[in-house]
């Protein structure tokens, strides 16, 4: 009997796999396809865990429907392009390429000793040319289709090194990574996409997700933000041109006491007084530099001053003032709205700050107008104070006053969504160029495809200052006007990597054509991705982009389906122990801490000890490696499925991976002892061992196939498999064709989980095929059948003893099995039965005089 060496077999395993190929794709399309989805990791240099229970989650599945008879594409990738690169180009001195590349090795490496049944030969790395060829070749389809245009947008400008900065540079100050110099809001030119086209749309189609979180639906209805109301124009007192507002309270309007400008609007100088211009001028410097989070934080009081210009209430002729006011957005709406003090919490603040005129125009119920209002009034009721719409219900007045308005012509119904343009372009080098080129004549002319790709030039300084470093590189901003052939420039903006990773999915199915980014016949049979696992912090961007390219490629005539994602999982943390001095709040190494007695190693303090995310600078991290050298990977796997549930938080428990890792061992040992050539033929029904054993085998297929069926309850399932292992253990049928199934039917429902040792001990038990190409075992339901139950015997409540019984025997039988028992005879013989309760299938309790 040998010893389970996980190290060996594992190592020996992969490389027999890799040569035999067994991982690639099916090219026919003889059986049902089944496309299995990781988010593909950024290629940071380092696995982590968070990285190993998002892969193992998906191969588990993918192994689980190659066995089931599908045909599974697998694939994975590199999310390659980003600031990090760049970021170490420029403090090391590494060209990004080169620090991108030796990363994508590394981790290459990291992944394939997970025993991840992926097909290598489809991998993409969205910053190869082979890659974003067809990134800029999307990119022209958007042009082409009026979805990408250029406007000028407030940017992050850091003043001192004249650079625009990413949201995610700018530090909770406001103040820039680099420089520390606080970060301006500038209007540069800038591209976008125009994703607020398809906002009904998208918000439409998520009903049709039934296999997504409600949550992740939730957030991506909330990000499109759907508002129904009304458009309205106010007339400026002494100008020509109105104010229009976007109001989702038409029916407040008879109450509207003053109306609020963005700062930023167009309107703001033009109505401004000269007696208000240096109160407008201050104002205005004050907010420059405030983020729209800053400015619309709910706790934070509302600012503004007046203008000094007046409009009129179209409705009831009454001239209000005009403000402007930090929490009114230039971006939504119309930029201006209509302030109504009594009916909107946040005017009700702000009037009384300002001390401005609070108007009420709906009461509730069998209540007049007169009462003072100590908070806005928010609910429907009646309407009061509005000329010939007084006495109907609010709710009602919206529909009359849109219809009445637009009967005046100074208003109309309209739907607003929050959704706005996607910016796309960004003044950074490490990115997918835009193709285009500017030219003074032809204006802006995209780049043939046949120049395509616009290869990202290989010499060129990064500094992280001084603007785009693309601009600084005249050689290759100089071209001929693919147009007039006149002296023209490139676009030196390079793409936000959303859109890199807004289509890889697709490029999977085809991921080695040179010719177009996939064809039609391979993108239309592979997806949808069935089922797709990654990180809920994907819930919206990612995911909402990706729905929004395969929209747009389907209207382009490009592929056939409108949603990519059946299904979506989102994976939970995973937490480590972590300890913290909460005296000092400095976090603690597990290795300098007793568990038993955690305390500070220097300060002697009591440590905090809690779960918390997995991180460097919380010294509660695992590495994957680690692990795998202790235990091998198969436990690893077998831990990360069967801690906890795949979307919920996995707390890391050293313990839990020592119990895996002898499960293992036991399987090992229970699959190794039996011996094939012992089992002796069946000649008669099968005995009651035999029938209890095989009940147990079908229960585990059973119970396994559901969990990784629906709601994907890897941790039961897992448990079901310690279940069959133990029935196997206490079996006394070694040598019945019972229990060889036994032992096969294990091997081949561990085989998802723990690949390696299951492909392993499958070969030991005498077979010559993969046992990852053996078909997934059917339930045999007549092996389910219980034929007998055990049934308890009670004496006053207290439990005498058990007696094997007819299953579904009815209650009187039940009471007569009982009564007739030798148990029972024992112990009320010579006594008088009072009552006798029974508890089908369960137990028979005699109650008995004193
Ligand atoms: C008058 C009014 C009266 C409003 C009332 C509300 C309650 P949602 O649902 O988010 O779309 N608003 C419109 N444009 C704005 C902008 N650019 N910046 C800040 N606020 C803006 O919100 C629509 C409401 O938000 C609009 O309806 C408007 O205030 C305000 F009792 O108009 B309301
Ligand atoms: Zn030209």
């Amino acid at each position: 009997e040998s010893r389970y060496n996980a190290a060996e077999i594992e190592q020996k395993w992969q490389q027999q796999w890799q040569e035999s190929g067994i991982d690639k794709t099916p090219e026919h399309k003889d059986k049902p396809k089944f496309y299995a989805l990781s988010m593909f990791p950024y290629p940071s240099g380092n696995l982590h865990m968070g990285h190993v229970r998002n892969y193992v989650i998906t191969d588990v599945i993918a192994r689980f429907k190659r066995m089931q008879g599908y045909r599974v594409l697998h694939p994975m990738g590199w999310d390659a392009f980003g600031l990090p690169a760049e970021n170490a180009a420029i403090d090391r001195g590494i060209p990004p390429a080169k620090w991108t590349y030796k990363n994508i090795e590394q981790m290459r490496d990291q992944l394939k000793q997970l025993g991840l049944s992926i097909d290598w030969e489809r991998e993409v790395a969205t910053c190869s040319p082979d890659y974003y060829k067809w990134t800029q070749w999307l990119f022209l389809q958007f042009l082409d289709g009026g979805l990408a245009y250029q406007k000028e947008a407030a940017v992050n400008w850091d003043p001192i090194d004249q650079t625009v900065l990413a949201n995610e540079q700018v530090d909770s100050e406001g103040k820039s990574w680099r420089s520390g110099a606080v970060v301006e809001r500038k209007l540069l030119k800038q591209w976008f996409f125009k994703i607020t086209d398809y906002a009904e749309k998208l918000l439409q189609d998520l009903d049709r997700l039934d296999g997504w979180p409600e949550r992740v639906k939730t957030m991506q209805a909330n990000w499109i933000g759907k508002s129904v109301g009304a458009y309205l124009e106010f007339p400026i007192v002494g100008r020509e041109d109105k104010i229009a507002v976007f109001t989702t309270r038409p029916d407040t309007v008879y109450g509207v006491t003053y109306l609020v400008l963005a700062p930023e609007h167009p309107l703001t100088p033009e109505v401004t007084t000269a007696e208000q211009k240096s109160g407008v001028a201050e104002f205005m410097e004050k907010i420059k530099g405030q983020s729209e989070m800053e400015r619309t934080a709910e706790d934070k009081p509302k600012q503004g001053v007046l203008t000094g210009g007046k409009a009129i209430n179209p409705f009831n002729g009454e001239e209000v003032p005009i403000l402007i006011a930090d929490y009114v957005l230039y971006e939504y709406g119309t930029g201006a709205v209509m302030g109504v003090p009594a009916h909107d919490t946040r005017d009700f603040k702000f009037a009384t700050e300002k001390g401005l005129p609070i108007k009420t125009v709906i009461v509730p119920e069998e209540q007049n107008a007169d009462t003072q209002l100590k908070q806005a009034y928010v609910e429907p009721g009646t309407i009061v104070n509005s000329g010939e719409f007084d006495g109907i219900n609010s709710v009602e007045a919206k529909t009359k006053i849109i219809e009445y308005a637009e009967q005046q012509g100074y208003g109309k119904a309209r739907v607003q969504y929050r959704l706005r343009d996607w910016l796309i372009s960004r003044q950074r080098y490490w990115g997918c160029p835009i193709p285009v080129i500017h030219c003074d004549d032809c204006g802006t002319v995209p780049v043939p495809d046949t120049d395509l790709p616009v290869e990202l030039p290989e010499s060129v300084e990064l500094s992280g200052r001084g603007g785009s470093p693309l601009a600084q590189l005249e050689d290759w901003i100089n071209v001929d006007c693919p147009c007039c052939g006149k002296a023209a420039k490139r676009e030196t903006d390079t793409m936000d990597t959303f859109i890199d990773s807004s289509w890889y999915y697709l490029r999977y199915s085809d991921a080695n054509n040179t010719d177009i980014p996939f064809t039609q016949d391979k993108v239309n049979d592979w997806m949808p991705v069935d089922q797709y696992v990654g990180g809920i912090e994907h819930a919206i961007l990612h995911l909402l982009y990706s729905r929004f390219f395969t929209k747009v490629l389907r209207d382009r005539g490009l592929l056939n389906f409108d949603e990519p994602f059946k299904r979506l999982l989102t994976q939970g943390m995973v937490q480590g122990l972590t300890y913290k001095n909460p005296q000092t709040n400095k976090y603690i190494p597990s290795a300098d801490v007793d568990r038993n007695n955690p305390l500070d190693p220097e300060t002697k303090d009591r440590l905090d000890v809690f779960y918390e995310k997995m991180s460097k600078s919380k010294y509660n991290g695992v590495a994957p490696e680690d692990v795998i050298g202790q235990y091998g990977v198969d436990t690893a796997r077998m831990f990360a499925m069967f801690k906890a549930p795949p979307e919920k938080d996995l707390e890391w428990d050293d313990a839990d991976v020592e119990g895996q890792y002898r499960f293992l061992n036991r399987v090992w040992t229970l699959v190794t002892s039996f011996d094939p050539a012992a089992v002796k033929e069946i000649t008669e029904d099968l005995n009651k061992d035999e029938k209890s054993l095989r009940r147990a085998i079908h229960t585990a297929i059973k119970e396994i196939t559901e969990d990784l069926t629906g709601d994907y309850q890897f941790n039961t399932a897992v448990s079901e498999l310690m279940k069959l292992s133990n029935a196997l253990k206490d079996a006394k049928c070694e040598t019945s064709p019972v229990y060889q199934e036994g032992i096969e039917t294990l091997v081949l429902l561990l085989a998802p989980f723990a690949p390696h040792i299951a492909e392993e001990l499958w070969s030991s038990l005498g077979h010559s095929e993969s046992v990852h190409q053996q078909q997934w075992r059917e339930v045999d339901e007549s092996a389910l059948v219980v034929e007998e139950i055990t049934l308890v015997v009670q004496i006053m409540g207290k439990t005498r003893g058990t007696i094997q019984v007819p299953a579904g025997s009815d209650k009187v039988a039940l009471e007569k099995f009982a009564t007739e028992s030798d148990i029972a005879q024992k112990y009320i013989e010579g006594k008088e039965v009072k009552k006798v309760i029974v508890v089908p299938n369960k137990l028979v309790n005699f109650v008995v005089a004193k």
